[in-house]
């Protein structure tokens, strides 16, 4: 068996719920984690990566459990002396995060790759899954709505993803490359999974890297995809609006649609099961159970479902 044969794409906070339970199913060090950078950012002269600090402090166990981004019990002394000094405070950074994104700063500029620093961090945390960025490489999430193009956080945090979306573009992406083992870990792998989370602003983005579409294609098989769309509407965010804008309906069976290329099986709600004939019908295997992960037990019931309809003992 290999070390690390489970690969998972992940965005935010959907995708940290459901490897928090994975992780509790398989043993942690099976596990590759690919994080979504195409909504890191620069803030206050610091390189914030909001994807992969989700998924490790998640996974380290000091997430704050409402939030879902950030560290729990955490004060914004820092962010208020900033508002003093008229600096903008609409991205909120706590206290014990900004350490995170001052040594990654550092460490950048001092020559590390971003895996390296985020490998790093997680060792420091005793994450025992490996958590890596898709791309060492800057790939940056654009925003394309009547009003102009945004950056990814002044869309989703500052204004609040209020915006029609009329395009979603990765700049960067065709010169990226995909940050290094991540290609033969997926050539490897006994399943792929596709972790429950936005498929244009959180899967698009590690999608867009050189090879990685082409890489899951060969092996389809083994990919399989949780659905972030669950009766209509979003897990977490703003999914469905987004589909919505970009004229899609916002079905489970859609968001199958756009993985049809590259993902085998797929896991639909038991509010959707009625879905299931269509994404069969689009030549992948449809899970149906449910994927609302309330608590604890649901997440474990979650990756248990996921292990097993990939073959694999837990
Ligand atoms: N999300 C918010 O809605 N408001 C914030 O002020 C905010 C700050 C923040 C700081 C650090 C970090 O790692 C994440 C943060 N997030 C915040 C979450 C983040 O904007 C998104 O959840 C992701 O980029 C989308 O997955």
């Amino acid at each position: 068996m290999n070390r690390r044969s489970i690969v998972a794409l992940s965005g935010g906070i959907g995708a940290a719920r459901f490897l928090n339970g994975l992780v509790r199913v398989v043993p942690p060090e099976r596990l590759l984690i690919v994080g979504n950078t195409g909504d890191d950012t620069e803030q206050h002269g610091l390189h914030v990566s909001p994807d992969l600090d989700t998924v490790t402090y998640t996974l380290a166990g000091m997430s704050d459990p409402v939030r879902g981004w950030g560290i729990k019990d955490e004060t914004f002394q820092c962010l208020e002396s900033l508002r003093r000094f008229g600096s903008p405070s609409w991205f909120r950074l706590g206290d014990r995060d900004l350490a995170t994104h001052l040594y990654r700063t550092e460490r950048l500029a001092a020559g590390a790759t971003l895996a390296e620093v985020t490998t790093e961090i997680a060792a420091a945390l005793k994450v025992r899954a490996k958590v890596v960025p898709m791309t060492n490489d800057k790939v940056r999430t654009r925003i394309v709505t009547p009003s102009g193009e945004l950056e990814f956080q002044t869309y989703f945090v500052r204004r609040r993803a209020r915006d029609k979306v009329l395009e979603v573009r990765f700049e960067g992406a065709s010169g990226a490359m995909p940050a290094p083992g991540v290609i033969s870990a997926i050539q490897r792998a006994r399943a792929i999974i596709v972790c429950p989370s936005n498929p244009f602003i959180s899967i698009g983005p590690i999608l867009s890297v050189a090879e990685m579409r082409e890489a899951l294609r060969l092996r389809r098989e083994r990919v399989i995809a949780i659905s972030p769309i669950v009766g209509g509407r979003a897990l977490k965010g703003p999914a469905a609006k987004m589909m919505r804008s970009l004229r899609m309906r916002s079905s489970a069976a859609d968001v199958a649609k756009l993985y049809r290329d590259f993902v085998g099986v797929f896991v639909v709600d038991l509010i959707d099961r009625d879905e299931a004939r269509a994404v069969e019908a689009l030549g992948i295997r449809a899970i149906v159970t449910n994927t609302v992960m309330s608590g604890p037990r649901e997440r474990l019931h979650l990756a248990r479902t996921v292990i097993r309809a990939m073959g694999m003992k837990e």
